[in-house]
């Protein structure tokens, strides 16, 4: 048996200072150095983690993080470092504004030799009291580029296993073909829920038409849940205006002290009976035809 299910490259980049090597050191090595010489030449760390994937078990990814090597300034080395990478940490200090205005040349140099590698954007030195990076600044960001956003800091070691964690949880997924699957289940689960939501609003608009308004509510609220656990908001908005509607009527009821005499009107097209308030002209809601005062 093999030590490991997978081995990942994964590289760090982000402007020189941030602390990619602390990162790195911190995450392979579970300590901080105050004396990191900037690196030469290409280097990397080992470490491997067991990584719980959700429903569907355990893996142990090896990871081989690659440093630049203190090359960021020369970015003709860099393709070369980036080349077999299949995940990455885009990194800023969070005291350092500039590194966080560079950040999208980071992420456009990735992007042109990994196509759509799973990136996770880092605020590093998150121990400093001096941040002048706001967390919703950089959460913005990352919203945008659809990617997670942690704050970390290398000298106590707050995120660096989570950071790793998730960045393997990104990677397996997307090599086993989960992300399509979930991405499958998701619109399994919006095509049953819309069927749900439209037979509970069915027999909700049937009960009111019958005035058995306490019926209706039920149905209403039933079709409310998958509306909204969809975000359906036609749905919605169709379900919160019969209930306003529903409530007006049995406060007007209640006022009256009496209920109200039950007139029905129907349509001989539809084979379907409303209650109206008075006998008169009205048109089918479903076919537009003249309603009847007889069945
Ligand atoms: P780089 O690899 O991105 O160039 P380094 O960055 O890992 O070499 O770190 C650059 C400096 O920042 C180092 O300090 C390092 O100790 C410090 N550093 C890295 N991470 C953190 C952190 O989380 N918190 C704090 N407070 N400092 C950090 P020196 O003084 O050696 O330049
Ligand atoms: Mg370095």
């Amino acid at each position: 048996m093999s030590e490991y299910d997978y081995l990942f490259k994964v590289i760090v980049v982000g402007d020189g200072g941030v602390g990619k090597t602390a990162i790195a050191v911190r995450f392979a090595e579970g300590v901080f150095r105050d004396d990191y010489k900037m690196t030469i030449g290409v280097d990397f760390s080992i470490k491997t983690l067991d990584i719980q994937i959700n429903g569907y078990g355990m893996r142990r990814v090896k990871f081989q993080i690659w440093d630049t090597g203190g090359q960021e300034r020369f970015s003709y080395t860099r393709p070369l470092y980036y080349k077999g990478a299949v995940g990455g940490l885009v990194v800023f200090d969070l005291s350092n504004r500039r590194s966080f205005e560079n950040l999208d040349r980071w992420f456009t140099e990735v992007a042109e030799t990994c196509f759509s590698i799973p990136l996770i954007l880092v605020g590093n030195k998150a121990d400093l009291p001096d941040r002048v990076v706001a967390r919703s600044e950089a959460e913005a960001l990352a919203r945008e580029r659809n990617i997670p956003y942690y704050e970390s800091s290398a000298k106590s070691g707050q995120s660096i296993n989570t950071i790793f964690d998730k960045l393997g949880k990104l990677i397996v997924m997307i090599q086993e073909g989960l992300v399509i699957k979930e991405e499958e289940e998701e619109e399994r689960k919006h095509k049953e829920y819309i069927e749900k939501y439209m037979t509970l609003a069915d027999l909700a608009f049937q009960k009111i038409n019958d005035a058995n308004y306490q019926e209706a509510l039920k149905y209403l609220k039933e079709a409310y849940k998958y509306a909204k656990e969809i975000d359906y908001k036609d749905g919605k908005k169709w379900i919160e205006e019969q209930t306003q509607l529903i409530l007006k009527i049995l406060k007007q009821q209640q006022a009256m002290g009496t209920q109200q005499p039950e007139i029905y009107m129907y349509c001989a097209y539809c084979n379907r009976k409303y209650r109206v308030a008075k006998i008169g002209k009205i048109r089918c809601p479903k076919c537009n035809n003249y309603l009847s005062s007889s069945a």
